[in-house]
This record gives structure tokens, sequence and C-alpha cells, in this order.
């Protein structure tokens, strides 16, 4: 029988064995969602790091250095953290991405089976691939410095609901995600309004992000991780795991 569980914070993350596991990390606002953009127009593969310097100095090796610190696109790097951003100039090209919360989710997923890239843009095809494939499930939220956040918890209630037909909820976290997605459904904007990322964006005055972050099945993309630490969408290249 294969079950779902949600990690809603990276620092929770000892709790789970997932060593036979397909890990979805999550960081809707805005990390995955980016990395989802990039695939859907193009990107040859992505290099996530923890890393800010090790990021960095990828430029040397004819990588676009992307990425943020507390949602501030890194001072040399080539691009911040808003989708748009990469909906033009990644074509064929390769990306060395860092964030404040999503690839550092990435870094603590490393022993997993499998690891793919979720977010509502491509939420219907990562559903799609957990059910034809045969690995139970953790969906990691990125969260805001290993605190719990909204939008993260609400996508992982969604796709709990996609996929819990076939792969059940295994503790009370799917449960209480799903709850929460039933809930914000009807007027996501509405409901992620006083959510603390939110908030810090609007600080930023980043406001077009939150709204096409949080919309669904823009794409069909599902970037994975493969044999190098590369995260790609083409299943030609070194396999990680029982990636089929
Ligand atoms: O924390 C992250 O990984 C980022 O996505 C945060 S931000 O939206 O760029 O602030």
């Amino acid at each position: 029988m294969r079950t779902v569980d949600v990690c809603l914070s990276p620092d929770m993350m000892h709790l789970y064995d997932i060593s036979e596991r397909t890990v979805v990390i999550v960081d809707i606002l805005r990390a995955t969602s980016c990395m989802v953009t990039a695939f859907a127009h193009g990107v040859d593969h992505i290099v996530p790091h923890a890393n800010l310097e090790s990021c960095r100095a990828m430029k040397a090796e004819g990588y676009i250095t992307s990425g943020e610190r507390n949602g501030e696109k890194v001072d040399g790097f080539d691009k911040g953290n808003s989708p748009f951003e990469y909906m033009q100039g990644v074509k064929g090209n390769k990306i060395a991405f860092t964030t404040t919360n999503g690839t550092q989710a990435i870094d603590k997923s490393l022993r997993a089976r499998e690891i793919i890239i979720g977010s509502f843009l491509n939420l219907s095809s990562v559903a799609q691939h957990l059910l034809h494939g045969s690995n139970s499930v953790l969906i990691l939220c990125a969260g805001w410095k290993g605190k719990i956040n909204l939008e993260d918890s609400i996508f992982a209630g969604a796709l709990v609901n996609k996929i819990r037909s076939q792969i059940l909820p295994e503790c009370d976290a799917p449960l209480a995600a799903a709850h929460l997605y039933e809930t914000a459904k009807g007027d996501m904007t509405g409901f992620m309004a006083s959510a603390s990322h939110v908030q810090r964006l609007r600080r930023l005055d980043v406001t077009k992000d939150i709204a096409f972050c949080l919309s669904e099945d823009k794409y069909d993309v599902v970037p994975f991780l493969d044999g190098r630490n590369q995260l790609t969408i083409d299943k030609t290249r070194v396999p990680r795991g029982n990636w089929q």
C-alpha cells in the first residue's frame, strides 16, 4: 500500500525515512514556481545550491546565476526569484540557483529515492507522475527558515487530494493540509492575503508573482533531480533511484 505524508517544515525532516520515497519539493513563493517556469521555457538544466558562494562560482562555468536571499536578488547574480524572469533568456541555457528556503529543502532531501519539483503551476502533472510511479510520497514544504507557511501547506493539500484515491494519507499532516486547501481553494488570493510571505513580498513591492504562483496547471513539466544532482526534465539523463 503506497502512502503520502507531508513534512510541513524542513526542520522536521529527521522524522521521515525517505530512502524509498519520492520527495516532492514545494516552495510556492517562489523557488519551485520559478524552476517549473524555467523548464516550461526550455532551460536545459538547473543546479540547485544551498550555498550562495558555490552558486556564484558557477558563473565561471557558463551558468546563469539565479536566486535570492530574504526575497531580494543577490548582488552580482543574473536573475532574481520572480517566475517572470524565467520566461525569457533561459532556452537551452543552464542555471545555478540558490534561494533562502527552496534549495535548502532540496539539500535536505538528497537521500530520497526520487526528488521532483512541485508547484501549483504543474500540480496535475506532478499528481499524474506520482500516480504512475511506484513509490510512497513525502511532500516537503520549504516554509520560511524552519517555520511553516500557508502557501506550501495549501499546495500539499491540493496534491494530497489529487492522489489520495490511490496513495493513502499516512498521518495527520496530509489530512490537515487537505482541509486547508478545501478552505482556501474558492479564493486563493483572498485566503493568502494575510500570509506572512505575502506580506514580506509586498514589502519588497513584489505583487504580480503572488497570483501567478497560485495559478494551477499552467505547465506540464515535472523537473526531477538526476544522478548528477542536476534538475532536468530529460529522462535520458543519468538516472537517480528508480526514475522510470
Ligand atoms: O525561500 C525561497 O526559497 C524563496 O522562494 C523565497 S522568495 O519568495 O524569493 O522570497
